[in-house]
């Protein structure tokens, strides 16, 4: 199996180069950001729990997301390996993975971090918020509010996994063709390793 995270804050570009990177690997892709969307579609508790918190710009509790992983790796025994996308957000997320892969004889095998700087996610969201229906969108303050949480509570997870030498930064700006490329470029090397 391979196992990768694709980190990076929001409006880096992590939805965007899954859909690509799945499409070349035959991961499955897993993104909390897509399954909290979809229960808040469907009107389920969890989806109603969530809203608020994504409204506001801030993170949905660890239990709810971890939870929501879980399920999802029971249910994809057969995959070939996971492309996590927007998970694990904080250092609890991160020990949680860590721990779920560990039972199943697993391990995340690198976390590729797309680097953008904050006017150009702030354009790129804004600019997506036109069109995408997205709520958290469409505000610069809760963009920037989305922002300082990553700040805050996301960049450990980029450190917790530093320490076992996993991450490797990948320029997030530029055509989404080059940054694909040089995704791919890096996933090729850990797979040659
Ligand atoms: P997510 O759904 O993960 O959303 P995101 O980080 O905003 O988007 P992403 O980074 O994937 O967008 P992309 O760059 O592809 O999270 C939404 C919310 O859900 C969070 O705020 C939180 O409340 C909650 N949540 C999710 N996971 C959680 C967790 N684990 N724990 C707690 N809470 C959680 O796209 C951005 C735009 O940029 C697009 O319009 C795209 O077209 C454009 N773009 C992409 N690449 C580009 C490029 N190279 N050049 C120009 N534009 C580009």
């Amino acid at each position: 199996m391979f196992n990768l995270i694709l980190f990076g804050p929001p409006g880096s570009g992590k939805g965007t180069q899954s859909e690509r990177l799945i499409a070349r690997y035959g991961l499955k892709h897993l993104s909390t950001g897509d399954l909290l969307r979809s229960e808040i579609a469907n009107q389920t508790t969890l989806g109603l729990e969530a809203k608020g918190f994504m409204d506001r710009g801030e993170l949905v509790p660890d239990a709810v997301v971890i939870g929501m992983i879980r399920s999802a790796l029971d249910n994809n025994p057969e995959a070939k390996g996971f492309l996590f996308d927007g998970f694990p957000r904080t250092q609890a997320q991160s020990v949680a993975l860590d721990e779920l892969l560990e039972q199943r004889g697993e391990a995340i095998n690198v976390v590729l971090a797309l680097e953008v700087t904050e006017e150009e996610l702030v354009k790129r969201l804004l600019n997506r918020g036109l069109t995408s229906g997205r709520t958290d969108d469409v505000n610069e303050s809760i963009i920037r509010a989305r922002i300082t949480e990553y700040h805050k509570k996301t960049s450990a997870v980029a450190d917790h996994y530093r320490q076992f030498g996993k991450v490797v930064e990948v320029k997030g700006e530029g055509s989404v063709d080059d940054i694909f490329d040089a995704l791919c470029a890096e996933i090729e090397k850990r797979k040659a390793a």
